[in-house]
């Protein structure tokens, strides 16, 4: 870092605030972009410096140009003119992925895929906490990967999205989990090959690889066998080392690994066939580190997932509203309806809507079909209906949990899966969710005083 002359780190939110903290703490001073002309976190870098350089609104190329690295956020299109232009003058652009590598000892793991990311590296991090080493969580799941390096860690866990990956060229994994691809993020990528190629990004230093044999897309492309874990829903072969996957005992799901039953489905507090693909991934990540599997499965029995993926709001009435505002993407609704609808007797009302990110909802269509009455809100709304014959349309969230209310039956289970960002009406999925279980608390609480 220090044989750069000048720094630029490119955007101003929570990933850009941490890098120029960290850089600050190396005795390195930045000049700050933001394209935003107040961006969020402006008071923030106050706070740390007051002296320090920061420039609002459209990027201001001389001193872009003036910069011999750029750290930029992403949240930020490597495709903008300004970012291009500094990459055509030979300024290598970078994310904190790249800092990161320079900086942490111990090794790393990294979690990517369309869905289960933040599960998956949720859940490693209990398991490797259980077995009783000092983890690190940190990446896209929320907090910064710069602000979680110490001296006294054991092995970091690291979310990365695909815009992380898109910026990351040093950062040597000890095992890399690519677990899914399904269309998301085209607004941001040229087609869907370009965004599984971002993806694909992840095995690029990594020892290990953790696959999904589901998707041929996600296995690495130059790594040996030798250096392969993958997992599935079918049962693996035990001739061949590296395979976990699923078995029946009975009508129950059991989780294998090498030939042995490791666990029962029905022994989870997670629900739904994607979760225990996500449980898969989470051993093999475990795995990649020699750690016993018997250590940690106690931990998996306990983990009890994350707010705002398929969260069990409330029953009333015989009623089960279940929030999945997480559900950003088709991917991840489809994951959610296949894993509710086999639990639900009566109908399965899906509330969904919110800025589609460009994705093509006709590959939705199957999926829908196994909903009795599908509600729709947000921007795009009307792109979603047209693929289902039984539609009412809202226009906010408030008013789809009014009318999902109505349209309910006994032993009906009403989805918020909205399939599509938030942010065309609120701040981020957090905030559709808690939004979404205030307006259910209030419908219930409406009804039980008559
Ligand atoms: N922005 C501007 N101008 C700028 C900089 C940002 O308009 O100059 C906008 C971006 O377009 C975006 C928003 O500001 O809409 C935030 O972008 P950012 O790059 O500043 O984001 P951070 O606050 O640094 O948060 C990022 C991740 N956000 C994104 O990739 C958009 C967070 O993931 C992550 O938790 C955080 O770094 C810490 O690593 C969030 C996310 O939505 C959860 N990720 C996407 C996803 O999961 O689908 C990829
Ligand atoms: P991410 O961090 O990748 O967005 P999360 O773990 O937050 O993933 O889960 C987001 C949503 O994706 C969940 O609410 C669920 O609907 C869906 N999901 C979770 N795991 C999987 C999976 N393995 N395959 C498909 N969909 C999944």
């Amino acid at each position: 870092m220090h044989n750069y002359e000048l720094i630029g780190v490119v955007g101003l939110g929570q990933s850009g605030l941490s890098t120029v903290r960290f850089l600050l703490q190396q005795d390195i001073r930045p000049v700050v972009f933001d394209t935003r002309e107040q961006p969020p976190q402006a008071a923030q870098l106050q706070q740390l410096d007051k002296t320090l350089e920061l420039h609002c609104g459209p990027l201001d190329i001389a001193t872009l140009l003036a910069c011999d690295l750029l750290v930029v956020s992403p949240g930020l299109d490597l495709r903008m003119p300004a970012l291009q232009m500094a990459r055509d003058a030979g300024i290598p652009l970078v994310g904190d992925t790249d800092i990161f590598a320079q900086f942490a000892q111990a090794p790393v793991l990294g979690i990517t895929g369309s869905n289960g990311k933040s599960t998956v590296t949720k859940l490693t991090g209990e398991l490797l906490s259980a077995a009783g080493m000092n983890v690190a969580v940190g990446g896209n799941i929320g907090i910064p990967m710069l602000d979680i390096i110490a001296p006294d860690v054991d092995v970091y866990v690291l979310e990365l999205s695909s815009f992380q990956l898109d910026t990351m060229h040093d950062l040597k994994l000890h095992a890399a989990a690519l677990l899914n691809i399904s269309d998301d993020h085209l607004d941001r990528y040229q087609d869907r090959s370009h965004y599984a190629a971002s993806k694909q990004r992840i095995y690029q230093h990594a020892g290990q690889a953790v696959w999904n044999r589901e998707q041929r897309i996600t296995a690495p492309q130059y790594l040996p066998l030798a250096q392969q874990l993958s997992f599935g829903s079918d049962a693996p072969d035990t001739e061949r080392p590296g395979l976990f996957g699923l078995g029946l005992d009975g009508d129950t799901p059991t989780i294998q690994f090498a030939g042995e039953v490791l666990l029962r489905a029905d022994e989870l507090q997670l629900t739904g066939v994607h979760n225990l693909l996500n449980a898969q991934a989470a051993l093999a990540l475990v795995h990649s580190l020699e750690v016993p599997l018997e250590q940690v499965l106690d931990s998996l029995r306990n983990f009890t997932g994350l707010p705002h993926r398929c969260e069990l709001v409330t029953e009333h009435n015989d009623v089960r509203w279940v929030n999945d505002s997480k559900a950003t993407n088709i991917g991840a609704a489809e994951a959610a309806i296949a894993g509710l609808r086999p639990l639900v007797k009566g109908k399965l009302i899906l509330i969904a809507g919110g800025d589609g990110k460009g994705a093509d909802f006709s590959t939705f269509r199957s999926a829908l079909q196994q909903v009795d009455e599908l509600i729709v809100f947000g921007r795009d709304a009307e792109r979603i209906a047209q693929h289902h014959p039984q539609v009412t349309r809202v226009s906010n969230l408030a008013e789809a949990v009014q009318r999902a209310a109505q349209l309910a039956t006994a032993q009906s289970t009403i989805l918020l899966a909205p399939a599509c960002a938030s942010l065309d009406m609120f701040k981020n999925y957090e905030q559709r969710g808690e939004t979404f279980k205030a307006e259910v608390l209030k419908q219930v609480a409406e009804v039980a005083h008559g």
